[in-house]
């Protein structure tokens, strides 16, 4: 338990001995080696003149497991080996439960380091997170870009740190909460995400590599984000719950300069020569389409690679599209979510009509683009909804990938509020209450065998498969009369469709020559099997002590 004698403790500890450039702050991430938030806090700690590190832990397949003991305890000793000054994580629901282990085992192993939460969940489910985990002993609720580096300087300098806008502060007794601060309006101003292997770790599948990323992703693919925030605010998002004032006061959709974003662009293409793809990960890309028609101009002529982004029905006009293909879009998912109006509008805050989502996807189709459509199923959904839900997807242009998932809730999204109210969900099933959940909304086998109608979905987006078969199905009841025979033809489509794209993939990273990432690839077969034809509860697992001692060669001037 930490109390203020404590904090204050340790805060003039740390302040006595380092200057900054020694004073190392280690960080977590649980999402991947490429996941933006970390790799951007990186890039923000290191440019406020820090000695970051960041453990980063999953790849592949296993992301979407939660970590066993072996693993929380080779992560913990992971850190503790790198000797922080402050340890950072990077808290989303999905990953809470195996934080709340982690920071346990962190505090056993550096019992004076000061520990700081922030990230979604952190924001979100500040009560919790500070009432749950009195090893936390401090807390961003928000954005981090000016708060978690002045609560650094404050701990280094071992000055007060009880009173920093945004950041709260754990007692034994409560917590002291603190203003909230506007929101960054200049994004340009920030630093770009560090996808350099300089002072990173990489945990997985048991092994540790320091500073050498067996995933060359970042080698081939570059990952960006032009914007934060969202126009709209579906009750199922996060954007739901983090456009609050209480989180930030100012505009909340706000984008980069083109200026900025080309320039980022530039500089990854000259760090990695191999880079052959860029992944737009704004909410909605084609929010603000005067800024992305001029961009498409300026991005092809300057950058020119093939990109993918996401697009929402009533974000993209033919005008638009034509800008987005001429650039080189070579992928787009749009999110329909539910194919019943009735559910959008009463339950999603999504109000676009059917006729505007079988418009958008007209415009989409026909132009040789991969198009994806991203749909989640509830509870919400009545035997009438799922038939028109269906009949939406028939309508739509060919050909497509429809994306299915499973309605997750997220605590304090309002969807999860009226689910709870509703009855339709119990309090254990919200994403981080209890133990063992998945850590994604995609679905896997085991759906598609539970909820055989799932398989109507896939067959719809393809091209070659006559809609009146799959109506004729559907009024058959064959999902519920041969769910098995439904599940098994699908997948005898689907599977080897993804076997080939996987060797596609192989042949490529082959083709660099990235060995270690193909034997990952290889060591992570039965997850794939698991996930794609069995049971998501029955992968493997690592067992990473003795790998550790083995392979978890300690960087140069750790103790
Ligand atoms: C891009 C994105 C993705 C991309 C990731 C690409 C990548 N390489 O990063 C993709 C599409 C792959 C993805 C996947 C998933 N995602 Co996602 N994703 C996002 C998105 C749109 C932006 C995240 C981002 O990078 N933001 C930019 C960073 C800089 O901002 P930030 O995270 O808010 O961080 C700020 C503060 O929180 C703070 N901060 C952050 N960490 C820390 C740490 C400390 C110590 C401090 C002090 C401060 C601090 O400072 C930062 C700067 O101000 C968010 C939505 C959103 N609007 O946030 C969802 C979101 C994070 N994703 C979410 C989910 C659920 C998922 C999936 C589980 C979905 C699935 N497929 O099942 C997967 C998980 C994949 C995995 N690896 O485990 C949820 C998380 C829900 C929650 N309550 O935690 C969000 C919020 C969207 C939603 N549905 O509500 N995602
Ligand atoms: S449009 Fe997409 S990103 Fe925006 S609030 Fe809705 S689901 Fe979230």
């Amino acid at each position: 338990m930490l109390g203020a004698a404590v904090v204050s403790e340790r805060e003039s500890r740390a302040g006595v001995a380092k200057d900054k450039a020694s004073f190392r702050v280690v960080m977590v991430c649980l999402h991947g080696s490429h996941w933006m938030a970390s790799r951007y806090v990186h890039a923000l700690l290191r440019s406020s003149g820090y000695d970051a590190h960041t453990v980063f832990f999953r790849e592949t397949f296993e992301q979407v497991l939660a970590a066993t003991q072996d693993e929380i305890r080779l992560m913990a000793r992971s850190v503790a080996e790198l000797g922080p000054d402050v340890l950072g994580f990077n808290v989303t629901s999905m990953g809470y439960r195996e934080c709340v282990k982690l920071v346990r085992e962190c505090r056993k192993l550096l019992p004076g380091v000061p520990i700081v939460w922030g990230g979604t969940h952190a924001s979100l489910r500040y009560r919790e997170c500070l009432k749950e985990n009195k090893e936390v002993d401090y807390l961003c609720r928000g954005e981090g870009d000016d708060a978690f580096p002045e609560l650094l300087e404050a701990l280094r300098c071992g000055e007060d740190a009880t009173a920093i806008p945004n950041i709260y502060v754990n007692q034994p007794d409560g917590f002291i909460e603190n203003a909230p601060r506007p929101l960054v309006q200049d994004l340009d101003g920030l630093p770009k995400n560090d996808y350099t292997d300089d002072n990173k770790h990489y945990l997985i599948q048991g092994k540790v590599y320091h500073g050498s990323n067996p995933i060359p992703f970042q080698q081939h693919t570059y990952y960006i984000n032009t914007a934060r925030g969202c126009p709209f605010r579906c009750t199922f998002c996060g954007n739901s719950a983090l456009a609050d004032k209480e989180l930030g006061k100012g505009r909340y959709l706000r984008r980069r300069s083109i200026e900025s974003v080309i320039d980022e662009l530039k500089q990854a293409m000259e760090l990695y020569p191999r880079l052959d793809y860029i992944y737009f990960w704004d909410d909605v890309f084609t929010a603000y389409p005067k800024w992305v028609m001029e961009f498409c101009e300026v991005y092809e002529r300057e950058i020119g690679l093939p990109f993918f982004c996401y697009t929402h029905p009533e974000m993209i006009t033919e005008k638009l599209m034509s800008a987005m293909v001429k650039a080189g879009l070579d992928k787009v998912t749009m999110g329909i979510e539910s194919g019943s109006y009735r559910v959008r509008s009463q339950y999603m805050a999504r109000f676009e009509t059917n006729e505007n989502i079988i418009k958008a996807s007209t415009i989409q189709a026909g132009r040789g683009v991969k198009l994806t459509y991203d749909f989640i199923l509830s509870a919400f959904e009545t035997e009438e909804d799922k038939r028109q839900g269906l009949e939406l997807c028939l309508s739509l242009e060919k050909e497509f990938k429809a994306q299915m998932h499973t309605m997750t809730y997220y605590p304090g999204y309002p969807i999860t509020l009226k689910a709870l109210t509703e009855g339709l969900l119990q309090p254990g099933d919200v994403v981080g209450a209890a133990e063992g959940q998945r850590r994604t909304q995609s679905m896997y086998a085991e759906d598609l065998k539970r909820n055989a109608y799932i398989n109507y979905y896939f067959m719809a987006g393809k091209k070659w498969l006559p809609h009146d078969l799959i109506r004729w199905m559907m009024d058959k009841d064959v999902h519920n009369k041969h769910p098995k025979a439904l599940v098994y033809g699908v997948s005898a489509v689907r599977i080897p469709g993804k076997l080939l794209s996987m060797g596609r993939n192989y042949l490529h990273y082959a083709r660099y020559g990235h060995w270690r990432y193909l034997l990952i690839l290889l060591k992570s077969y039965r997850s794939f099997i698991e996930l794609h034809i069995g049971d998501i509860d029955k992968q493997e697992t690592y067992e990473c002590s003795e790998i550790h001692d083995r392979l978890g060669a300690p960087v140069a001037g750790f103790s």
